[in-house]
């Protein structure tokens, strides 16, 4: 059989913290591409600007490479079942990954702010599912508090498993470059991924693989966006349901990961970040969900600041696909559902709803 990309315990297993023979729980995460943006480069008025797909991993979000390494650690210690709290995409990866480990999963969202897409994985892999009449925040309590008293074991990414399995994000970032980027670029909610980003770039920079590590810009929305604030939010409010999270779980690795990139947090409107999803889409080809475009969003609002050297390289990760939540892809800027126009199996009147001009 040819060559088959193994999932990052495998591909990266010396680099990990990880004991020799443990049984791996895996998907085949991670690998994702590099995709070059120069519409978005243009955009911004950096050299180049690429995109790490993360939507490409198994079950459409970043959470896989940390989730693969949670569980396989949660198995090795003899855990029967998983809590998580989510905003959805925990609560997909760890289901999955549950499934697939033959373990019980427990996931704990939002009610009513969670997307379809996502409810719909965690049911399709037969998570217990309890929707907590509060927001994230309350059910990151809620896991914490339920994973220290009852025999279940906690997969958020305030297990410091999450943040090492995410770190190899940069070691595939500086692979495929054969460099590290000036910036790195990404949207925020509760900061593992920022934090696991850094830990991954600081790991190469002492190993001497890379000569500096990237500075580190995140961002969040406006009505969430408690790193910018400087203090918790209570009530986070966005459409970007992904990232509405008041309370980050990594708060002081975020602040040294950004003071030690000499990097910056930032925060763009709900109106930034759906036209920075129509445009990834539109003019980059890459379908992202809302969330996911806050990184972009916030690159577009430092450009516009004045912020980017025309010679930066800079790696924008966009964290979930587009597909996880189509509901606003399916509405024009205007707000207006999007219904294609009906017609016969004619191929005169096609052309002519089309205006396609006869050869
Ligand atoms: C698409 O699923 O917190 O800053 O419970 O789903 O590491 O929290 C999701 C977070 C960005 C923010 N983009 O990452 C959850 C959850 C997407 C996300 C983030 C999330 P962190």
């Amino acid at each position: 059989m040819a060559h088959q990309w193994r999932g990052v315990i495998n591909e990266y297993f010396d680099r990990l913290d990880i004991e020799k023979g443990s049984k791996v729980i895996t998907l085949g995460e991670g690998g994702t591409p590099l995709v070059h943006a120069p519409a978005l480069a243009k955009l911004v008025g950096a050299a180049d600007v690429w995109l790490k797909v993360e939507g490409m991993n198994p079950t459409g979000s970043f959470k896989d490479r940390g989730m693969t390494m949670a569980v396989t650690k949660a198995v090795a210690h003899g855990a029967k079942a998983v809590i998580c709290a989510s905003t959805g995409n925990t609560s997909a990866s760890a289901a999955a990954y549950a499934a697939a480990a033959g373990i019980k999963s427990v996931v704990l969202i939002p009610e009513g702010k969670i997307t379809l897409g996502k409810l719909g994985q965690a049911i399709a892999h037969k998570a217990a599912i309890l929707q907590v009449r509060g927001n994230f925040d309350d059910c990151l309590v809620l896991a914490r508090d339920l994973s220290e008293n009852y025999a279940v074991h906690l997969v958020n990414s305030v297990n410091p498993d999450r943040i090492e399995g995410q770190k190899t994000a940069s070691f595939e970032v500086v692979e495929a470059l054969g460099f590290a980027p000036d910036f790195h670029v990404m949207p925020v909610g509760n900061a593992g991924n920022y934090s696991a980003y850094f830990k991954g770039y600081l790991e190469e920079f002492n190993e001497g693989i890379i000569k500096a590590v990237p500075k580190m810009w995140g961002f969040q929305a406006e009505g969430s966006a408690p790193f910018v604030a400087g203090h918790p939010i209570e009530n986070p409010e966005t459409i970007a349901t992904a990232i509405r999270i008041g309370n980050p779980a990594s708060w002081d690795l975020a602040l040294s990961a950004q003071d030690c990139s000499r990097g910056e947090f930032g925060a763009v409107s709900d109106t930034e970040i759906l036209w920075m999803h129509r445009f990834l889409s539109n003019e980059v080809g890459v379908f992202v969900e809302p969330s996911s475009a806050t990184g972009a969003a916030g690159l577009l609002k430092n450009s516009k600041l004045g912020k980017i050297p025309t010679d930066a390289k800079i790696v924008v990760t966009v964290t979930g696909h587009g597909l996880k939540d189509v509901g606003w892809a399916l509405k024009d800027e205007q707000g207006n559902e999007v219904s294609p126009t009906s017609c016969s199996n004619s191929a005169a009147e096609v052309a002519e709803l089309l205006g396609l001009e006869k050869n």
